[in-house]
């Protein structure tokens, strides 16, 4: 009901998300790179000269909702190349945002590559 709505925790349902459409390609999106398990994107509103997005192709809510049989490795290694092939020889920043302290706002696991330019630490 309402009530149990309202208490679960965001993402807990595994609604679809606008990057379900971005994989079945009825919303555009810049694609960088694709193969059977991962799509890698311009972000939208991009926070650095190049800002992509990694994301498995079976719809994770968040990382904080991962299983065993997942195998995240391969998006490490798609952000890499991606990044390599994006020109990010002086290096970038790899984000994953989870919840609402993490300021998660899109509720399908995605990796953020931030680069381009000198990045502060810590973050906000
Ligand atoms: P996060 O806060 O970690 O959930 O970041 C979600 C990111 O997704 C945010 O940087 C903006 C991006 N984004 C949201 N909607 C779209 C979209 O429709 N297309 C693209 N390319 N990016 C999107």
């Amino acid at each position: 009901g309402l009530a149990c709505a309202a208490a679960a925790a965001p993402g807990a349902g595994g609604a679809p998300t606008v990057f379900s459409r971005i994989i079945a390609r009825s919303v555009p999106a810049a694609i960088l790179y694709e193969d059977d398990k991962c799509l890698a994107f311009r972000d939208v509103a991009p926070q650095a000269p190049v800002h992509f997005l990694v994301i498995p192709k079976r719809p994770i809510p968040r990382i904080s909702r991962v299983g065993p049989q997942d195998l995240l490795g391969h998006l490490l290694v798609v952000a890499a190349r991606t990044a390599q092939a994006e020109g990010l020889a002086d290096g970038y920043r790899l984000v994953i945002n989870d919840g609402k302290h993490g300021a998660q706002s899109v509720y399908h696991l995605h990796l953020h590559v931030l680069g381009g330019r000198q990045l502060g630490w810590p973050p906000g």
